[in-house]
């Protein structure tokens, strides 16, 4: 691997860094990437340039067709550049290379996509106010966008923000995670290639520090972050300084229902997959499997199995299913999950250990496990894991499934599988979560909104409503002709 040093990108120019923080990669622990540690200072910087931008330069007011075309030429240079963007992401955060090379391939949809948003972005026209009155809703870019990433999809997550916010004329500053920024500063450079002015897009790079600057910055507008709903409980106080608007998309701790009238097969595929897709790390992991009592005991007997022969090895390797984790605290949390729930009653299936053995020694890998007989009571029931740990619980009837799959503070996402199409609507309408997949799990196009419920987060990303997350709307009230009558004021008429 290629030790890399990365300066931020600020005002169209790469800046050295005053101090770095070291970066190894999560599979062997080599030093792969010196990132930059940016403050104040330069997150100061990168805001004054695009509030500038956005205040006096070409970006707010070019035609929609205009900030298009940079966008689908980014997307083309995305897909021209995958296989080093993948490779950037695989290595700095663990994710097995297949994954990392579809997270590229969807960014650059993400970008196609945002392209066309940018082309019809338009307000409405009101002709019902009256003879005299028409009414304009104009939609207005929102202005300077902070955008803040985490380490889990750092490709694929910057570009479910970045190419929305540009499409809709708002200029914008990136922090990207201290542990994978590398995709993000070689997206800038892409943009870059393609046209974008100087001080439109901006990233400083670093930690919470970093983070927490931007949050609170009064030349930000509108903050879109993603992360732990423990960190966003404080980018909301950071932000209230100047009333910035927010989207936050948040932790989550989604459940696979399978009904016991599913197609079985399919349903143990998309529950290995939702369970352990990305490692574990994942903020839709369907991390639960709520199963129907009756074909409980034979599904966990497949289910067992498939874990048991999931292919844990190093991210660049072709075959891997499953990745280390990001870092050695977050591999020992992971572990403490699982002897949290060991102590509390639960039964390890499958797995249960730190991952070992040939080239694994070096890295920070969990075995696949399963735990059953978990209940409500459990913390592995209701927090966060984020590694690859499923929870296996029973229900007796679709009423049950709602109430546990419910019984969580978060509100992401969940998954039902069953064939009767009575129990798979009734159900999904009755599951508090952003999204909810039926007899499929992971799997939403970029047109479909984005966000949670509960502690998972407010607003939404990709789709209109991700887009208008990015925009602000003013109503223009206009008079013509002279009007009859007065203004209501004393009776007179001035
Ligand atoms: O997240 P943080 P961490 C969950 C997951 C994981 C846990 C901790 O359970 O185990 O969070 O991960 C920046 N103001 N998710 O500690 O801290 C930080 O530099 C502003 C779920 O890595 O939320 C990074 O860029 N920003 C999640 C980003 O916030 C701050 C994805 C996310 O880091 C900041 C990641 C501050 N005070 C973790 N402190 C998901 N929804 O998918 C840190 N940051």
């Amino acid at each position: 691997m290629t030790k890399r040093e990365y300066g931020h990108f600020i005002d169209g120019q790469w800046r050295e860094p005053h101090q770095v923080i070291e970066r190894h990669a999560p599979g062997t622990g080599e030093l792969v990437a010196l990132v930059g540690a940016g403050t104040g200072a330069e997150v100061d910087d990168a805001v004054r340039a695009a509030r500038r931008e956005f205040d006096r330069g070409p970006w707010p007011r070019a035609t929609g067709f205009e900030r298009a075309a940079v966008l689908n030429r980014v997307a083309g240079l995305i897909d021209a550049h995958a296989g080093d963007l993948a490779r950037l992401d695989a290595e700095e955060g663990g994710k097995p290379i297949r994954l990392a090379q579809g997270d590229i391939a969807t960014a650059a949809t993400l970008t196609r996509y945002a392209a066309g948003l940018a082309a019809q972005m338009h307000g409405l026209t009101y002709t019902n106010n009256g003879p005299d009155f028409t009414g304009l809703v104009l939609r207005e870019p929102a202005g300077v966008a902070g955008l803040i990433t985490p380490w889990n999809f750092p490709a694929l997550i910057l570009c479910q923000k970045l190419p929305f916010a540009l499409a809709a004329g708002c200029t914008v500053v990136v922090k990207p995670s201290e542990l994978t920024s590398g995709s993000t500063l070689r997206i800038a450079g892409l943009y870059a290639e393609a046209g974008l002015p100087a001080g439109v897009l901006n990233v400083v790079t670093g930690d919470g520090r970093a983070g927490a600057a931007l949050a609170a910055h009064h030349g930000v507008d509108v903050l879109s972050f993603t992360g732990s709903t423990a960190t966003g409980r404080k980018v909301i106080d950071a932000a209230k300084g100047n009333l910035k608007r927010l989207s936050l998309e948040l932790g989550g701790k989604a459940a696979n229902i399978v009904f016991a009238d599913a197609d079985l097969d399919d349903a143990a595929e998309g529950v290995i997959f939702g369970a352990y897709f990305n490692n574990g790390e994942c903020c839709v992991s369907q991390a639960r499997l709520l199963v129907e009592e009756s074909i409980a005991d034979e599904f966990l007997a497949v289910l067992t199995a498939r874990a048991a022969r999931l292919r844990v090895g190093q991210p660049l390797h072709p075959t891997t299913d499953v990745g280390p984790m990001i870092h050695s605290r977050h591999l020992a949390t992971v572990l403490d999950h699982v002897a949290r729930g060991r102590a509390q009653g639960a039964r390890v299936a499958v797995g249960g250990a730190r991952g070992t053995g040939g080239d694994l020694d070096g890295g920070w890998f969990v075995q696949p496990t399963i735990l059953d007989s978990v209940t409500p009571r459990m913390d592995v029931f209701r927090e966060e894991i984020f590694g690859p740990v499923l929870t296996v619980s029973r229900f007796r009837d679709a009423d049950e499934a709602v109430e546990l799959a419910n019984d969580v503070e978060y509100g992401l996402a969940n998954s039902v599988w069953s064939k009767n199409v009575d129990t798979a609507l009734t159900v999904s309408k009755q599951l508090r979560s952003g999204t909810v997949y039926v007899n499929t799990t992971i799997d939403a196009p970029p047109t479909m909104p984005f966000g949670g419920y509960k502690s998972s987060g407010v607003g939404r990303e990709m789709g209109q409503a991700g887009f208008e997350e990015f925009t602000e709307l003013k109503s223009v009230s206009i008079r013509t002709g002279k009007r009859s009558g007065s203004f209501p004021f004393g009776g007179e008429t001035l």
